[in-house]
């Protein structure tokens, strides 16, 4: 694959495509990152982002990943003593997902968040962003509540992370996007370059293929989850014959095949018995869906399969998760 292309893959969103082709062009050691609010059990929506750091590792590129303790305290998510706690089994997860340990740099934001300079330019940034626009930088992530000053700190603070850290490329899901857009838009203000953005898409609910896959609402599937656990959610999610459901509907069944499983895999086995057709091997996404459309891939063998793949895939964070448990 080209290099662009493996950069961008699922990308729902590049920012901009001409910014992101001059990285394509020479990535070798470039620095993208995605940061995290720490959090104890990785789900899903953690892997979408860790497999796009994985495909940039393979194009060259030096992964940073944040581990947003600051962030996260100023979320109200505890004290910085068990944020931190449940970062470093964050990190520990990242690791057994297959993130590779020796070209990954995992940094605390409380390492340089809290540096005078740091300190200075984001003062200097609360000088010159409205509170409006502030605002309108979180509404995606902070919703429904009654927003504090620290919620308007924090974009600021993920703006200033992007120089700090060195970075070339910013990661994050498309919750992220009014945060990246802001940045671009303040970074030259303090006389700092604008950075490219890549953002991945977000899945849907998994039982209603409506709206978002949520660790709030609705079955998410995680590090925790035992190989039953995964058949079960897997065989009760929505999937239509189609990759295109109809009104606002979305098929995650085939999504997750699509941002989980083939970018982790070279080639995916459906086992059927023979009366049934026998076995389906697939090398690409797209064979599978058009499969499942024409009704030569059944949704009950495609749920297996996934929920098999799947379980492949955080087999190794499941086992470390025990071990730190222990
Ligand atoms: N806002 C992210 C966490 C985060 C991301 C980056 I990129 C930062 O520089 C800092 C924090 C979240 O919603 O999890």
């Amino acid at each position: 694959m080209d290099t662009y292309d493996l950069i961008t893959r699922n990308a729902e969103e590049v920012v901009t495509e001409e910014e992101v082709r001059e990285l394509a062009d020479d990535p070798d050691g470039k620095r993208v990152y995605v940061g995290y609010e720490p959090s104890g059990v990785l789900h899903l929506g953690h892997l979408l982002t860790a497999n796009k750091l994985i495909d940039l590792q393979e194009a060259g590129m030096e992964v940073v990943v944040l581990l947003a303790d600051v962030h996260a305290y100023l979320n109200g998510k505890g004290t910085f003593e068990e944020i931190r706690d449940t970062a470093e089994q964050m990190k520990a997860q990242f690791i057994a997902y297959g993130l590779d340990e020796a070209n990954t740099e995992f940094v605390y934001g409380s390492e340089f968040q809290l540096d005078e300079e740091y300190t200075l330019d984001l003062h200097e940034l609360e000088l010159s962003t409205t509170l409006n626009r502030a605002q309108r930088a979180m509404a995606e992530i902070q919703s429904g509540e009654t927003a504090k000053v620290s919620h308007v700190v924090y974009p600021l603070m993920q703006t200033l992370d992007i120089e700090y850290l060195d970075l070339d490329l910013a990661v994050g899901g498309l919750d992220q996007r009014k945060v990246h857009m802001l940045a671009r838009e303040e970074l030259p203000e303090l006389g700092y370059d604008v950075r490219p953005a890549l953002h991945t898409p977000i899945v849907a609910d998994l039982t209603s293929g409506e709206g978002k896959m949520s660790s709030s609402e609705g079955v998410t599937i995680s590090m925790e989850d035992s190989t039953e656990d995964l058949e079960e959610k897997v065989n009760s999610a929505f999937c239509p014959p189609t990759r295109d459901p109809e009104g606002d509907l979305e098929n995650p069944v085939l999504e997750l095949f699509e941002y989980h499983v083939f970018p982790r895999f070279d080639e995916i086995v459906v086992e059927r018995p023979e009366k049934y057709g026998g076995d389906l091997t697939y090398q690409e996404y797209e064979s599978l869906a058009a499969d499942l459309e024409s009704g030569e891939l059944h949704p009950a063998d495609a749920k297996g399969t996934l929920a098999t793949y799947l379980d492949d895939l955080i087999a190794p964070g499941r086992e470390k998760l025990r071990e730190i448990r222990d």
